[in-house]
């Protein structure tokens, strides 16, 4: 790693290689003023605004090109999400248009299996054939598309799909945070919320690590909220880098956060600690409610979560002198995004809690914000799409997981079974990170076509027919990204840099050529500027004007504290829901057990985010990788007094096993792990041999979870799994 980069080996990597080669081995503002030293030197400066794409919070940013050549990219002041900083994956994500892992021109499985470079027109109306073959074969709802919604991506593949006569449009979300969303709107009517950091007084995060999945600005308010005084309890099996703000980590079982929630109800409810006027004006289910949670004592809470009873007490006893200045965090993915057969009651679980506190709408409580969109562009040039006629396959079975993202397992299934027969991924590494890669790419070889668009030869690109180079996203103009909160915002990702490599196209312009040659054309007659204009025109603003201010603030929503308008069916907070009735699931927000339970000698296995990687996809970037392969972040987590009992010490291999699969890994032992169980970070143990830093370095947790969904939403159950670690020797 270079201490004083010179201009000369700067440009021979890139902003981001020395941007991180520099942390950790000399001070980053000697860095800065040597980085505008050499920006002085007469070299044609630009700079221009856009989203990363280092994850889906696509914070704003701000980025230099130096003659033609991206030089740094910083976080946009004004973006409610970066606030000023991008974090260190968006700096490495900056790496990306220079990679040796991109894909730089149309590539087409053959025969032997191997890849062979293929031109645009050949492989798209090779595509096209495919598409009108399954169609008049077997209707267009056997063709399906995956995609993680970016600006410009969540609208051409929808388009694409529906122009096709197909319904069945999915998003990462089963993968992700689908459960807690489909449980918050049970019980809410909205699918998120948000802590009011800089009024509480005492915030309990179930899993949730601002320290690690991180958003810069939720760490911010985080870090102001913990200065302010305000008490934050840590619930995780793990003492994650969100302890640093914390005041109380309480470590827990795994899966069964919904027993701690509902011994606080029964403390909140036993002892009348709860809003009276909340639960009757403004709830239904309550009686029903109070009930049931009568049996969920703290002593009860104690034998399936292992947290004793006195300190479930005290937590809802300070939780009840905080009200309404506090609030349940709602977390995001590990401990009930999508984990356990129990994650979407857990997230209705977080919302009672939320609910007889009394904290939803009020200041330092639970606040519920609203979002903008675009408004009407003209049917003329847009022309809309007839909705299709048939239902998203996966929805019947499946039909509480949101209608805005459905259950991407319903195409694995799909495959298996013939339903599915065309399937396209958009921004999207499912094989990898969505259930066990083995049975996607098992499902995927009985379709009779698979595209995905990339940038890098993913082990999903691996698994498809064919795999079409997007450009990166500093290179591409994207539709208009829309923010809500308590302000609303438009912000643009707009081109900084020249097309690095000519056989590479933007979003839009693939998936215009798709429909072209899938003769579905006409809904795609405009350019992205064109809409993006249109779109932007609708609320008032312009290309020009987001591009010159990185970002724009609508029409004030008018975000004002007190009890929201809960948009259910009932217009009132659930604590029963007749659509969870109907799926067949308990109306009546009640203990649900994880399915998997470790046996007598096997551990739970729990995932996590670390700060310097985004999922599966920023392995192979250089910066990044080195950084993980210096402080060996791939290992295993393992509680000190378990490692004591097994003969392992600190750097040991062991031998991972579960029902699936068994891998070896080195082993972190750590007094900061609750016995009994095992914490893998979730980002390795790539396959792929196009991305050769990430190949083989490190386990892929989705190897060891048997598939099975979560009953209703249809979410992965990412971590139903019980594991044997066997110390492999010398
Ligand atoms: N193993 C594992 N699985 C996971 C997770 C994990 O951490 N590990 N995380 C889970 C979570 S929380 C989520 S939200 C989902 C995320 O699900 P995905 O969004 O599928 O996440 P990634 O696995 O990072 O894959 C993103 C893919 O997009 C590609 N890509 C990057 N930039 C571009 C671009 O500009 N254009 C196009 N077309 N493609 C691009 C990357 O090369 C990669 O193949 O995964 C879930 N599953
Ligand atoms: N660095 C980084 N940041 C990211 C992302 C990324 O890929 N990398 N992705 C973004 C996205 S899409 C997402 S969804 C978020 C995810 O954000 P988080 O949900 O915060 O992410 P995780 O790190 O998966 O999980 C947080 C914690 O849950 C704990 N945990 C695991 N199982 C359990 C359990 O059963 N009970 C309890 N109580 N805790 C448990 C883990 O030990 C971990 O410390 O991060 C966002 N930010
Ligand atoms: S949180 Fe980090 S990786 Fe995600 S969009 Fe923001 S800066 Fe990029
Ligand atoms: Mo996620």
């Amino acid at each position: 790693m270079h201490c004083n980069p010179t201009r000369r080996t700067f440009l021979k990597g890139t902003a981001a290689t020395a941007a991180l080669a520099a942390v950790g081995t000399c001070s980053v503002a000697a860095w800065r003023a040597e980085q505008a030293e050499a920006a002085a030197t007469g070299a044609v400066k630009i700079q221009g605004a856009s989203l990363c794409n280092g994850c889906s919070s696509k914070c704003g940013l701000i980025a230099t090109a130096l003659d033609g050549r991206l030089w740094t990219v910083e976080g946009m002041k004004e973006h409610p999400y970066s606030k000023g900083t991008l974090c260190g994956r968006g700096h490495g994500a900056a790496q990306w248009a220079y990679s040796d892992g991109r894909l730089t021109q149309p590539m087409k499985r053959a025969a032997d299996g191997s890849f062979v470079p293929i031109s645009w027109d050949d492989a798209l109306s090779e595509i096209g054939a495919k598409v009108q073959e399954i169609i008049a074969e077997a209707g267009p709802e056997a063709l399906a598309i995956i995609q993680d919604p970016r600006p410009s991506g969540k609208y051409y593949s929808k388009r694409f799909m529906n122009a096709l006569g197909s319904p069945n449009v999915y998003t990462h979300a089963a993968a992700c945070n689908l459960s807690k969303e489909s449980g918050i709107q049970e019980a809410t009517g909205a699918q998120n919320f948000s802590v009011d950091f800089p009024n509480t007084k005492m915030v309990v995060f179930i899993g949730r690590s601002y320290g690690d999945g991180i958003r810069p600005s939720s760490v911010k308010s985080l870090a102001g909220a913990a200065e302010g005084g305000a008490r934050v309890v840590i619930v995780d099996p793990r003492l994650n880098n969100t302890g640093v703000f914390a005041t109380d980590w309480v470590p827990i079982r795994p899966g069964a956060d919904i027993a701690f929630l509902l011994g606080i109800a029964n403390v909140l409810v036993t002892r009348d600690l709860y809003d009276h006027a909340f639960v009757e004006q403004s709830a239904v289910g309550f009686p029903e409610f109070a009930a049931q949670v009568t049996e969920y004592t703290p002593e009860w809470a104690e034998g399936i979560c292992d947290v004793p009873a006195d300190t479930i007490v005290e937590i809802a006893e300070s939780l009840a002198a905080a009200a309404p200045a506090c609030a349940i965090e709602p977390s995001w993915r590990a401990a009930f995004g999508c984990a356990y057969q129990n994650s979407f009651e857990t997230a209705r679980a977080v919302c009672a809690v939320n609910a007889l506190l009394g904290c939803w709408g009020q200041k330092g409580g639970a606040l519920i914000t609203s979002s903008p969109k675009a408004g009407d562009v003209d049917p003329v040039k847009f022309p809309e799409v007839p909705k299709p006629a048939a239902k998203r396959l996966g929805d019947a079975e499946y039909p509480l997981a949101l209608s805005g993202t459905g259950t991407n397992l319903a195409v694995l299934n799909g495959c298996a079974d013939g339903a599915i027969q065309g399937v396209f991924f958009y921004n999207s590494n499912a094989v990898q990170g969505y259930a066990q890669p083995a049975k996607w790419r098992e499902a995927l070889s009985q379709a009779k076509l698979v595209v995905t668009i990339d940038v890098q030869m993913s082990e999903t690109a691996l698994a498809s027919d064919y795999v079409l180079p997007e450009c990166t996203v500093l290179e591409r103009l994207e539709l208009p990204e829309f923010i809500g909160g308590k302000k609303h915002y438009v912000a643009l990702r707009t081109p900084v840099i020249e097309r690095i490599h000519p056989e590479t196209r933007p979003c839009d312009e693939i998936f215009a050529g798709l429909a072209e040659a899938c003769g579905v054309g006409e809904y795609f007659d405009f350019t992205v500027e064109e809409l993006a204009e249109a779109q932007l025109a609708s609320v008032g603003t312009s290309i020009e004007e987001v591009r010159e201010a990185g970002i724009v603030e609508l029409a004030d929503p008018g975000f004002a504290f007190g009890t929201p308008t809960f948009k259910t069916p009932t217009e009132k907070f659930q604590f029963a829901s007749a659509k969870v009735a109907e799926a067949g699931l308990n109306p009546v927000i009640g203990y649900v057990p994880r399915l998997v339970e470790p046996a007598e000698g096997e551990f739970s296995l729990i995932g996590g985010k670390q700060g310097i990687h985004s999922h599966t996809m920023t392995l192979n970037l250089e910066a990044l990788n080195a950084i993980s392969r210096e402080y060996q972040l791939e290992r295993l987590w393992m509680a000190a007094s378990d490692a004591a009992d097994l003969g392992i010490v600190d750097g040991d291999t062991v031998e991972l096993s579960s029902s699936e699969c068994s891998g070896q890994v080195a082993v972190k032992v750590t007094e900061r792990l609750k016995p009994g169980v095992l914490f893998l970070p979730t980002h390795y143990g790539g396959t792929s041999p196009y991305l050769t830093r990430a190949q083989g370095f490190g386990l892929n947790m989705m190897d060891f979870v048997p598939l099975h969904l979560e009953p209703g939403v249809g979410s992965t159950m990412s971590q139903e799994v019980a594991v044997k670690v066997r110390k492999v020797e010398g």
